[in-house]
């Protein structure tokens, strides 16, 4: 009688299991005077993949740095984010894409990243790649660029 009823209740729960989306994850990206690799002005790591409904928070670890999403270059649907100064901002990549962002103060000096949610090349990688951003900025981009092609 017990396993009339044990087998149906224990598929049901692994069915429950496999069906539950995973925990999103937070991940963080520093604003540095001076990465780890030398280069002055820069979010670390400058790219990322996350998963789709994953959260990033920009922290602000030296100071005179902010966050802001280069707008025309975001996914559809998803929501443009604008840091203050020295401000630690946290966004949800709820729509799968990727990213742009940029530091105002630092846009002249290399200061942009790239993050992208979800897997395989971005949909909307032909916009960001329509961005201009002064030389040490576009050179810094065009590299994480591409690592967004990268599988
Ligand atoms: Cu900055």
């Amino acid at each position: 009688m017990m396993n009339v009823f044990a087998k149906p209740l224990a598929a049901a729960i692994l069915l429950a299991m496999a069906a539950a989306p995973a925990m999103a994850a937070d991940h963080e990206i520093k604003m540095l005077n001076k990465g780890s690799d030398g280069e002055a002005m820069v979010f670390e790591p400058s790219f990322l993949r996350v998963a789709v409904g994953d959260t990033v928070t920009f922290v602000p670890t030296d100071k005179g740095h902010q966050v802001d999403a280069v707008k025309e270059g975001l996914p559809d649907g998803a929501e443009e984010f604008k840091g203050k100064l020295n401000e630690k901002v946290t966004v949800t990549l709820s729509v799968a894409g990727a990213y742009p962002v940029k530091c105002i103060p630092h846009l002249g000096l290399g200061m942009v990243g790239l993050i992208v949610a979800g897997d395989g090349v971005p949909a909307n990688l032909d916009k960001v790649k329509a961005i201009k951003f002064p030389k040490k900025s576009q050179d810094r981009f065009v590299a994480d660029i591409a690592k967004a092609e990268a599988p």
